[in-house]
């Protein structure tokens, strides 16, 4: 299903008035503080987060899981999910694919199926978290860090194909998240795990095209208990250095301990050209995946003040890729998704208008008082008519949530796709 175009404007159309009233009032103030309008549309529009193809059906914890209707059932249909969302809020144009979850029947229908859309096709996933029907070797016991060379080799190939589908779909990189860990003391010998490990990415790094990068995800715990193989930012990097330039780091917000100051990893990660990718969720305890910005919104705008501080002065750093890696368990998926997106947005436009000059000379005054003003000033302008306005210039909605909403889109996806259907995957 796709979102009719006039069916959208009509929406627009009722909501214009206010929403001019409101641009031209902000537009009038950041005109008059120097601010460069257009250039902060132009910012805001090219902006694009990748969907994964996960995050479209309700997630679920360790107790259950409880479907949404009308979730995807094939990867045809997350392709049109991603495309409505795209279509709404003109910021989704990418989905990430998760292998073997989304392997394509027919390449070319697929590829033709994105690009009716306007999605491209971003990072691609790999998993050796979970066994795989007729597979000789088990990863119950770890997949990259095995002590058991074949496994390591089943779980090297299986990367080594998920890049082979990633180049026939146009995909640029991989990401590896690696579950591998220990859940009791004494389990691991913490130096092998870790030399296997590094053993297992430099395979994997030597499949990597040269156009393509290889994105290396940190979590301190979970599945495992006692420890993780790449526990943090600092193994990641470590890691990544070993492979080559075309690894990097890849930064999830909900894969640090509670309290740990993301920003600053962001700050040294941009320092050393090594942030290459990016994940959005919040969270109040542990990796809960929830809506970007629903728990911390002022931590997301810090993270954003350093992404954009290095993405103005990190030359050697590349533009690091974004995607949503958050999946609810009783919200509408895709109402969830426009939230994440809206909240990205925000703190990415706010981020934009922090006085960087300012900023700087009273940092070099010691003027701690100053420097607070200067970030919150910016964080407490109201900036979504800056949103509404990009959207717009793009024909996407107004307020996409409202118009998820009055189009009644997931009464005609369930219409569509039946009440029962189940994401794949999931
Ligand atoms: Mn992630």
């Amino acid at each position: 299903m796709k979102v009719i175009k006039e069916q959208l404007q009509d929406e627009n159309k009722r909501q214009l008035t206010v929403h001019k009233e409101n641009f031209d009032f902000l537009a009038n103030k950041l005109n008059k503080a120097g601010k460069d309008i257009d250039n902060l549309i132009e910012r805001l529009s090219e902006f694009q987060v990748a969907i994964p193809s996960w995050a479209l059906g309700a997630g679920g914890t360790r107790f259950g899981r409880f479907s949404y209707q009308g979730e995807p059932s094939s990867l045809e249909q997350k392709l049109d999910d991603v495309g409505i969302l795209h279509a709404l809020t003109q910021t989704a144009g990418a989905i990430s694919l998760h292998i073997p979850w989304d392997i394509p029947e027919d390449y070319d229908a697929v590829r033709e199926r994105a690009d009716s859309h306007g999605l491209v096709f971003d990072a691609v996933n790999s998993n050796t978290f979970q066994d795989q029907k007729n597979a000789e070797q088990s990863y119950r016991y770890g997949s990259l860090s095995s002590n058991n060379e074949a496994v390591r080799e089943q779980a090297i190939e299986h990367n080594i194909k998920v890049i082979d589908i990633g180049k026939k779909l146009g995909s640029l990189s991989l990401t590896v998240w690696l579950a591998d860990g220990s859940n009791f003391p004494g389990q691991h010998n913490f130096q092998t795990a870790l030399l296997n490990t590094e053993w297992s990415l430099k395979k994997i790094y030597s499949a990597i095209p040269d156009d393509w990068k290889l994105f290396i995800e940190y979590k301190p715990y979970e599945p495992n208990f006692y420890s993780t193989v790449i526990q943090d930012w600092g193994t990641s990097f470590m890691l990544a250095n070993s492979c080559g330039e075309k690894a990097y780091t890849l930064v999830d917000l909900g894969h640090h301990l509670p309290n740990t100051n993301i920003e600053q990893i962001v700050a040294t990660l941009m320092l050393k050209g090594k942030l290459g990718g990016f994940h959005f969720n919040d969270s109040k305890y542990g990796d809960d995946d929830s809506t970007v910005g629903s728990i911390k919104p002022y931590a997301l705008f810090l993270i954003f003040n350093e992404l954009v501080h290095g993405m103005q002065n990190n030359t050697k750093n590349p533009y690091p890729a974004w995607m949503i890696d958050a999946s609810h368990n009783i919200k509408d998926p895709l109402e969830d998704l426009i939230q994440s997106l809206e909240a990205i947005q925000i703190a990415y436009a706010k981020s934009l208008l922090i006085d960087r000059n300012k900023l700087e000379d009273a940092q070099k005054a010691n003027d701690v008082v100053i420097c607070q003003e200067i970030l919150q000033e910016a964080y407490r302008i109201d900036v979504r008519p800056l949103l509404e306005h990009a959207r717009l210039i793009r024909n996407g909605a107004l307020h996409p949530l409202r118009t998820f909403r009055a189009l009644n889109i997931r009464k005609k996806l369930v219409e569509e796709r039946g009440s029962d259907s189940v994401a794949t995957g999931l």
